[in-house]
């Protein structure tokens, strides 16, 4: 009794937390998120990512690995500004969950009739048998509080699960290294024996399944290792359980050797974005991942374009807010750097560095308003001294503003006019107007 009241309360409590976090890639910048599932439900953006920790000495299923103890849902109406609603679900607190194996990886959640259908994998005690196992948890918001099943989901013996709800109504799980059944109407249970779906290619590790629909072609989407480290790719079908046809690569694999990719895709007010991972504030251990998105294409016959991950994400950049511009659009071949402020504390985020003369950075879609912009205030550095301008469109553009930075050690924030500010939505770009090298941190207008 007094356990269930603990549980209870700690489900509300983690309702209560809301901290905004503002995106460009990665889009949650306190703490490590991978796997994400994103979902739109009641005009929002949801996504519920596995929350990657360092393993505290001794835990965790092996030393150096993947490593999480609970979840977060994060959500977002312009895909900029994302609030995070705390924890939804914890290993202490799932009755079939060994809470040893610090093992809740990659979930998903569904919308039926009203109701949040939670899936997520993890160790088992073991009294539920060995390895990974999928439960599931309900309720009746996004946001939750989810109460979870008292039982992990009978014969589904693996991880990543992705619930799938046809046109028709009927819902279907997949998961694993790939493994599909339909799910019965109360979504806790299989309807069916688990098949393996074929014909995914047969060498490889694969795993992270998302399946969507679009235009009666079914995308069985998923991260594949052909040679080291995960790539993006897909098949399709015209059934949901297959058999599926090799179709193309979504996403390459990560230069920086990040072992796993892990996505999902959906449409949001007319756009299809690509939802996946990179380990952008560990360049050094990439189980701590970090969560990002881009624009994703189609051709006319259905195809996927190919996409190509960027820095500067997707979204609106407010002009009156913080523009970052080391989360660049594009930048000049030469001369044009980005770099941690603070290697011990990556969290801290990245800089821009400039240095040769004529070097830019392009920052794209920042949002001025109804009202011209009449100032600009830049943080910036420059150790000789070094000046800044601010061109309208691309770095050729009109200049918004000069930006002259006084030498110095230290972080300046030096503010100029703005010579034929526009209204509207426009790219930006800064340029390096001397030979002096110039670090900036952000950029903003008023
Ligand atoms: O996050 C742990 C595991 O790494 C996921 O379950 C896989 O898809 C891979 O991203």
């Amino acid at each position: 009794m007094k356990k269930l009241h603990f549980h209870y309360l700690f489900m509300v409590l983690a309702t209560l937390v809301s901290i905004t976090v503002q995106g460009q890639n990665p889009i949650i910048r306190d703490q490590f998120t991978a796997d994400p599932s994103a979902r739109v439900f009641n005009g929002r953006v949801y996504v519920y990512p596995s929350h990657d920790i360092q393993a505290p000495p001794g835990k965790g299923l092996r030393s150096n690995w993947f490593c999480m103890e609970d979840y977060h849902v994060f959500s977002s109406s312009d895909l900029t500004e994302w609030t995070d609603h705390g924890v939804i679900l914890s290993q202490y607190t799932v009755p079939w969950v060994d809470s040893t194996s610090y093992s809740m990886w990659a979930p998903d959640c569904i919308e039926k009739d009203g109701k949040y259908y939670f899936y997520f994998p993890s160790g088992q005690k073991p009294e539920y048998g060995r390895g990974f196992t999928v439960g599931v948890a309900v309720a009746d918001h996004p946001e939750g509080p989810f109460i979870p099943q008292p039982k992990p989901i009978k014969n589904v013996r693996g991880i990543d699960p992705c619930p799938f709800i046809d046109k028709d109504g009927k819902a279907y799980l997949y998961w694993g290294n790939i493994m599909a059944a339909p799910l019965q109407d109360n979504m806790l249970e299989l309807a069916g024996d688990p098949v393996v779906v074929k014909e995914l290619p047969a060498r490889g590790l694969k795993e992270g399944p998302y399946l969507f629909e679009r235009n009666g072609i079914y995308y069985m989407t998923y991260p594949h290792v052909e040679n080291k480290t995960e790539r993006l790719e897909y098949a399709i079908s015209d059934n949901p359980m297959g058999p599926f046809t090799f179709t193309g690569v979504i996403m390459d694999e990560h230069p920086s050797g990040c072992w796993t990719n892990h996505h999902s895709i959906i449409e949001f007010n007319g756009q299809w974005y690509l939802f996946y991972h990179h380990n952008d504030f560990s360049p050094r251990f990439d189980k701590n991942r970090s969560i990002r998105i881009d624009s994703l294409f189609f051709n006319a016959d259905g195809t996927i374009r190919k996409v190509t991950p960027t820095e500067r994400g997707v979204g609106l950049t407010n002009a009156r807010k913080k523009i970052e511009i080391d989360r660049y659009s594009l930048k000049s071949e030469t001369g044009a750097a980005v770099a941690y402020h603070d290697t011990t504390d990556t969290f801290k985020g990245w800089k821009a560095i400039l240095s040769d003369r004529g070097s830019w950075m392009q920052y794209n879609a920042v949002d001025f308003g109804k009202k011209k912009v009449k100032k600009v205030r830049v943080m910036a550095k420059s150790e000789a001294g070094s000046t800044l301008q601010i061109m309208l469109g691309t770095p050729e553009g009109a200049q918004l503003s000069e930006v002259k930075i006084p030498g110095g050690a230290e972080w300046t924030t030096v503010q100029a006019k703005v010579k034929k500010g526009k209204p509207g939505v426009h790219n930006l770009a800064v340029v390096l107007k001397e030979d002096q090298s110039a670090e900036i941190d952000w950029l903003s207008f008023k």
